[in-house]
């Protein structure tokens, strides 16, 4: 048994093959999840969550397109098809993972105008989901990243779960990547400058 935490980043019907924003892959990483479940001591889930026309959807943006930026006040913003709105059956878990042993479940990207995909500060960097509070009331000092999407949201969450003084592992086997424009290897490369535990 880890004594750490478990998070699971966003394994969605949205993420998975057949949904909105599909990752290659993603129902791959259900069964190996539900076997770390056991695992750990503490399992927390996270899941995106948006209400419709949210700011990070190329639809909300006449004449964008998925995949193009734009400009925020918090910074540059890749725009997506619409995915993971809020109650529909694309915001789901994936119907096999696992929930049982869930503590906390961490819904993310509620706000429209803006986006969240690290599951501890939206992408203005400074607002925060709360789980950083959680963890530490808890005195939870060690979590291991698994999930959706490797790039994006697993990647951020590791970034600012290191700045906050976690001990950040992600284990690469149970999650799965985007990969927009060499997008994986440049925040694998970032994961790496800032000792995330990469296995
Ligand atoms: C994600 C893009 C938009 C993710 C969420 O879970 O990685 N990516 N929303
Ligand atoms: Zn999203």
């Amino acid at each position: 048994m880890f004594s750490g935490a478990l998070v699971v980043i966003d394994v969605q019907n949205d993420f998975c093959p057949g949904g909105a924003l599909a990752v290659a892959g993603g129902d791959a990483v259900v069964p190996l999840i539900n076997a770390l479940e056991r695992e750990f001591e503490h399992v927390i889930l996270t899941q995106d969550w948006h209400p419709p026309h949210h700011s990070s959807f190329a639809s909300t943006h006449p004449g964008k397109s998925a995949f193009e930026t734009i400009d925020k006040p918090y910074g540059l913003q890749t725009l997506w098809p619409d995915h993971c709105v809020q109650g529909s059956a694309g915001a789901a878990f994936h119907p096999n993972l696992s929930r049982t042993r869930a503590e906390l479940i961490v819904r993310k990207g509620f706000r429209s105008e803006i986006d969240s995909y690290s599951a501890f500060f939206e992408n203005d960097h400074v607002t925060p989901t709360g789980l950083g509070g959680y963890l530490a009331e808890r005195g939870i000092r060690d979590i291991t990243l698994v999930g959706l999407a490797t790039d994006f949201c697993v990647a951020f969450s590791a970034l600012d779960a290191g700045r906050l003084g976690l001990n950040v592992t992600v284990r690469l086997e149970a999650c799965r990547a985007i990969d927009l424009d060499g997008s994986l290897d440049v925040m694998l490369g970032k994961m790496r400058d800032a000792d995330v535990m990469l296995v």
